[in-house]
């Protein structure tokens, strides 16, 4: 792929010496980008610390230092207009924005209070019995099959599962989930062919969704009813309490389905990394962080800068849309040590899979929960984990995962 920079020469109000800003013409949303997008974010990041990316008229953070230093100065660069290329200030977006995720302080710190106290350390540890006999339930599934899909039977199976139960969704319907979630995670890119081919098709998923995230629908006592008794105690209006369930359908489905799909993924194609998890299975929350480091669930976003403002010498103006690359910041060799490896026994904490700053996931620890459990169930009863066949990758516009994985398993 040619993704080379030309340069950029920035407007010099004052006569001072223009920075110049490499440019690259390569659109990071095609099927050929997204299928190894790893050569084309080195490239990115060695051209400079901020680049423009002219297709999309935007600026481009791919480094390490940097992204941390856009997602952590959140009232320059913003989230209420939307963390896609659809400037909200000026064009509408597909559905009414996320009042937590597509927004700023000061809207959005009381709702991030609410989802961190129902998602809190004691509300998990009522979980984490159901969610470990349930990864059990998979993983033997899985050793009786035989030959198996990684994805199918385990990374999707295992959270449409335990996370909808814990939200409290009813069982039927749950096949909109994943479309549903689809069409959220291709909107925080270009509203292109990929997102308006999948809209074109999604009109009974957008109206289950409506209807689940009311307070009839769920049982009462998963976190959407929590999220309605909080709009009785009056911290939340009703239409807000819908919204945040659809948050919690948005933003924790998705996301664990394709990292745990991503997890399977990079153990059986790294044989002497899945020997050492099943030989040492405490080494579960180690391999996954690995995982978010190395394949990065959720690869990159935007923000909006309020003002003109500096970064990394570079001057930016009002109002420009800057993509953050959290994943190409996973693998920058200015902050990992040989980043192209999977590698289970490195420190791969500090990775920026997550976010971080007021953004950072809220749902975190639930996530980590549902990951290190499956991981460490796999390494305790599973012996061989083979590949079958070549995984087959899921095209999204901001998650990176994959459809099947085919494989052989034996017990332990
Ligand atoms: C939301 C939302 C949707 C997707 C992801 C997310 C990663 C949040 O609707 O609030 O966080």
């Amino acid at each position: 792929m040619d993704s080379g920079a030309e340069l950029f020469d920035q407007a010099t109000p004052h006569g001072s010496q223009p920075p110049t800003v490499p440019v690259f013409g390569v659109d990071p949303y095609a099927d050929d980008f997204l299928t190894d997008p790893y050569a084309d974010y080195e490239a990115f990041r060695d051209a400079g610390p901020v680049i423009r990316l002219s297709r999309y008229n935007a600026y481009a953070v791919a480094r390490h230092e940097q992204v941390q230093a856009v997602l952590t100065q959140p009232d320059i660069f913003c989230s209420s207009a939307g963390i896609g290329l659809t400037n909200f200030k000026k064009e509408k977006s597909w559905r009414t924005p996320s009042i937590i995720l597509e927004a700023d302080p000061p809207d959005h710190g009381p709702k991030r209070r609410i989802l961190t106290r129902i998602l809190s350390p004691a509300a998990l540890k009522k979980l984490r019995e159901e969610f470990e006999r349930q990864a059990a339930f998979f993983v033997d599934r899985m050793i009786e099959k035989g030959t198996c899909d990684g994805i199918k039977d385990l990374a999707e199976a295992y959270p449409l599962k335990v996370f909808a139960d814990a939200v409290g969704i009813p069982a039927e319907g749950r096949e909109h989930l994943l479309p549903y979630g689809d069409l959220v995670f291709n909107a925080f890119g270009p509203i292109n062919e990929r997102f308006e081919k999948r809209m074109a098709s999604a009109g009974a998923t957008m109206e289950w969704i409506k209807t689940i995230c009311s307070r009839e629908a769920l049982t009462p006592d998963g976190f959407g009813s929590q999220l309605y008794a909080a709009a009785d105690a009056g911290d939340l209006t009703e239409d807000e309490a819908a919204l945040l369930v659809r948050t919690m359908l948005s933003a924790g489905l998705d996301t664990t389905i394709f990292t745990l799909g991503n997890a399977v993924v990079a153990l059986a194609r790294h044989p002497e990394q899945w020997a050492l998890l099943r030989d040492d299975p405490s080494l579960a929350r180690a391999a996954l962080e690995e995982v978010m480091r190395y394949e990065s669930t959720f690869q990159s976003f935007y923000r909006t800068t309020t003002q003109p403002t500096e970064l990394a010498g570079v001057r930016i103006e009002a109002e420009q849309k800057i993509w953050v690359g959290i994943a190409s910041a996973n693998r920058d060799p200015r902050r990992w040590e040989d980043p192209t490896r999977f590698d289970i026994l490195r420190r791969a904490s500090g990775n920026l899979a997550f976010g971080t700053g007021i953004h950072g996931c809220v749902g975190q620890m639930i996530a980590r929960m549902e990951g290190e459990i499956v991981l460490r169930t796999l390494a305790e009863r599973v012996a061989e984990l083979v590949p079958a066949g070549p995984p087959t990758i899921h095209f999204n516009n901001t998650v990176r995962g994959f459809s099947a994985m085919p494989l052989t398993v034996t017990a332990k």
